[in-house]
């Protein structure tokens, strides 16, 4: 055995398998699947700098956990008065260790700002940053190559933007959304009836191929990479519901002729608190038949899965060993914790190899990739670790290779494969 452990081929020492886990998840450049990021042409509804890092809504939930403040008065004050009262509740009169304050105190740490006393110097620091450099910075800072947003045809402020014309930015890939469609059609057919598409509340007459147009439409303008929807934990499917229409008649068959595959994040209860606001949301157990049968009724389209429930992780990756057409992905929203990401990715590992995406950000505030990032790779080390400790134990060396081609399968090529015809994927080498 070389002493080396610099010769990517040579197998390593328990120690230097150790080593090189953490050299190479340090080094590699990720592919951010999801989040809620925006390239600079779309403007202010792109969040970025402190005061917005702390008035984050996982930080909201937590703030009212410890201050007697109503979400009522809370949502009154105004942005800088909304992290003035988060800031002294949650990092000064408490200690920061939830994941969400724990993340921002790593930000600050990672620009050399304070994490204590007051928000002066940090608002000061943000407020001088260039928009251009403070991405890339950020984008080196979390070790990703790019960042795949979430974009909505239907959302005000947003789509006027694209249908003006916007600059494409190489680190930024678009995503169509599709909840105000597949979610609240009550609450949207009118606005594209008002943009000449002949469609109707109840579905009828010839909403579905125009409902289709639309869509082609987006796809034209936008060039996403794939579209997506959240779903709640009771979402169904087959059933005669106009989502699953929609589905069935505009989306499937548009991902499907596109070849780009369709996400569904699934298990949302939706407004648990309305008070909340976007913090009011919370978690339920889906029913994964409507995965299996979506499998087997388009097996010619291709799904990344991501479920909100811990309860629903392990019967996920069976789903993913029936059909390859399944991507599972990411530790999403409330299982992006340290002690649930370890779990769901050991028995990911275990039952899928390295043929799935382990993470996502799903950064709503540009700096949160920092410590998202930075947590994901903390917690992986030590798994994958003990992935090839347990393989070079059973009688396999294990080599620097080998360690970079899977680290490079589990957070670039599966996603990049994924999103391309199958004539033009690459083989893990
Ligand atoms: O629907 C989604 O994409 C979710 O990620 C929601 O945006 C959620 O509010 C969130 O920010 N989760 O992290
Ligand atoms: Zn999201």
């Amino acid at each position: 055995m070389s002493d080396n452990p610099l010769i990517v081929s040579a197998p390593l020492s328990p120690d230097q398998i150790r080593t090189a886990v953490a050299e190479e998840l340090n080094v590699a450049q990720f592919v951010d699947i999801h989040t809620h990021l925006y390239k600079p042409s779309l403007g202010s509804i792109g969040l970025w700098g402190i005061d917005e890092l702390i008035t984050y809504h996982y930080l909201e939930a937590e703030l009212f956990r410890s201050n007697p403040i109503t979400p009522g008065k809370y949502f009154s004050l105004t942005k800088t008065e909304k992290a003035d009262i988060i800031w002294q509740t949650l990092f000064v009169a408490n200690t920061p260790i939830s994941e969400a304050t724990r993340g921002v105190i790593a930000v600050l740490h990672a620009f050399g700002l304070p994490t204590s006393g007051d928000l002066t110097e940090s608002r000061a620091f943000f407020a001088s940053r260039n928009l251009d450099d403070h991405i890339r910075d950020v984008f080196r800072l979390a070790g990703i190559s790019e960042a795949v947003m979430t974009n909505d045809p239907l959302d005000p402020d947003e789509a006027p933007l694209w249908e003006k014309g916007t600059e494409p930015h190489s680190l930024f890939r678009p995503v169509l959304r599709l909840d105000r469609i597949l979610n609240k059609w009550d609450q949207h057919w009118h606005i594209l009836q008002a943009k000449g598409f002949d469609v109707q509340a109840d579905g009828s007459g010839r909403t579905m191929a125009e409902v289709r147009r639309f869509l082609e439409g987006w796809v034209d303008l936008m060039k996403p990479v794939y579209m997506a929807v959240s779903l709640p934990d009771t979402f169904a499917y087959p059933d005669n519901s106009l989502r699953v229409r929609f589905l069935r008649e505009a989306v499937l068959p548009i991902c499907r002729v596109a070849d780009m595959p369709m996400s569904l994040m699934i298990g949302v209860r939706y407004q648990v608190n309305p008070e909340l606001r976007l913090a009011g949301d919370g978690a339920g157990k889906a029913d994964l038949r409507t995965v299996e049968r979506l499998c087997v009724d388009f097996p010619d389209n291709k799904f990344f899965i991501s479920l909100l429930s811990r309860e629903n992780q392990h019967e996920l990756c069976v789903y993913a060993r029936k059909f390859a057409n399944l991507m599972p992905f990411g530790c999403w929203w409330f299982l992006n914790n340290p002690s649930i990401v370890e779990e769901m990715t050991r028995e990911r590992l275990e039952m899928l190899g390295a043929s799935f995406i382990p993470q996502h950000s799903d950064a709503r505030v540009l700096e949160q990739v920092i410590y998202k990032w930075r947590n994901t790779r903390r917690t992986l080390t030590p798994i994958l670790s003990n992935t090839y400790l347990t393989l070079r134990e059973d009688g396999r060396p294990v080599t620097r290779t080998d360690i970079k081609r899977d680290i490079n399968r589990l957070f670039r090529l599966n996603f990049e494969n994924f999103i391309q015809p199958a004539s033009a994927h690459v083989c893990p080498h």
